[in-house]
C-alpha cells in the first residue's frame, strides 16, 4: 500500500471499528469492541475498492499508525480510542496528576465555560505526554493545549479510564480542572 491508499484504509478501519460497524455487517464484542481479523478483512473486502486488501495491509495501517490507533491480540483487532457513544468498557485506573487534552483557539472559550465534553464519541481523551495533545489538537486549527489538573477532577467526581499508550479517556472534565498550558 501507497502512503494515500494507507491513510485512505486507516479511514474506513476506524469507521468500521469505532462508529459504524452494523453498517459493514460486523458485530463488535460489547466489552472491548474487537471483532476477528478475518472478520474485518471480509468487511473490507466487500467494498469495492478493496476487494484486493489483505491481512497482510491491514497490519501494514496498524504498525504504521502514530498514534496506535488500533491493537491487534490473538487474532481479534480493535480500536484503542475514538469510539462513538456505547460502544466499549474500560476499566477505571488512576491517571497521573497531570493530563493534557490537544484542542483549537476557537473551541476554548467554550471548554472555559462549560468544561471538556465528549462531543460526538463516548469520552473525551487526554494524553499523558503533550505529543499526542498536539497531534489531536492540531486537526481543526490555532493548536491550544489544556494541562488537566487529575486529582481535582477526581474530587469533582470524574473517573478516569486507561486506553493504553499514554491515552486517557474521561465522561467530562470540568473547567476548573483545565488550564492553558
Ligand atoms: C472539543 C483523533 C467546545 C475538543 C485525535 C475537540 C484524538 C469542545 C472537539 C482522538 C468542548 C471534539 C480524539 C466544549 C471538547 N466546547 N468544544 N465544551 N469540549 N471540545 O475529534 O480529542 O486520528 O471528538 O477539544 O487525534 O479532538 O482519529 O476529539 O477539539 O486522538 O485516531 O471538541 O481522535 O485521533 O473532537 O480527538 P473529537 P479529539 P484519530
Amino acid at each position: 500500500l501507497n502512503q494515500a491508499m494507507e491513510q485512505s484504509l486507516s479511514k474506513l478501519m476506524t469507521k468500521i471499528l469505532r462508529h459504524t460497524p452494523e453498517q459493514f455487517g460486523v458485530s463488535l464484542d460489547p466489552k472491548d469492541g474487537s471483532c476477528g481479523i478475518h472478520v474485518l478483512l471480509e468487511a473490507i473486502q466487500a467494498q469495492p475498492k478493496w476487494a484486493g486488501i489483505t491481512i497482510e495491509d491491514i497490519e501494514q495501517v496498524v504498525r504504521n499508525s502514530e498514534k496506535q490507533r488500533f491493537a491487534i491480540e490473538d487474532g481479534r483487532i480493535r480500536a484503542r480510542y475514538g469510539h462513538s457513544h456505547d460502544r466499549v468498557q474500560y476499566t477505571a485506573g488512576e491517571p497521573p496528576a497531570v493530563l493534557y487534552h490537544g484542542t483549537n483557539r476557537k473551541a476554548l472559550p467554550s471548554i472555559l465555560g462549560e468544561g471538556l465534553q465528549p462531543m460526538n464519541r463516548q469520552y473525551v481523551h487526554l494524553s499523558e505526554g503533550t505529543h499526542f495533545a498536539t497531534l489531536a489538537g492540531s486537526r481543526r486549527g490555532e493548536l491550544v493545549i489544556l494541562k488537566i489538573d487529575t486529582s481535582r477532577a477526581k474530587e469533582a467526581g470524574v473517573v478516569f479510564f486507561y486506553a493504553g499508550n499514554e491515552v486517557w479517556l474521561a465522561d467530562c472534565v470540568p473547567a476548573d480542572c483545565c488550564s492553558v498550558y
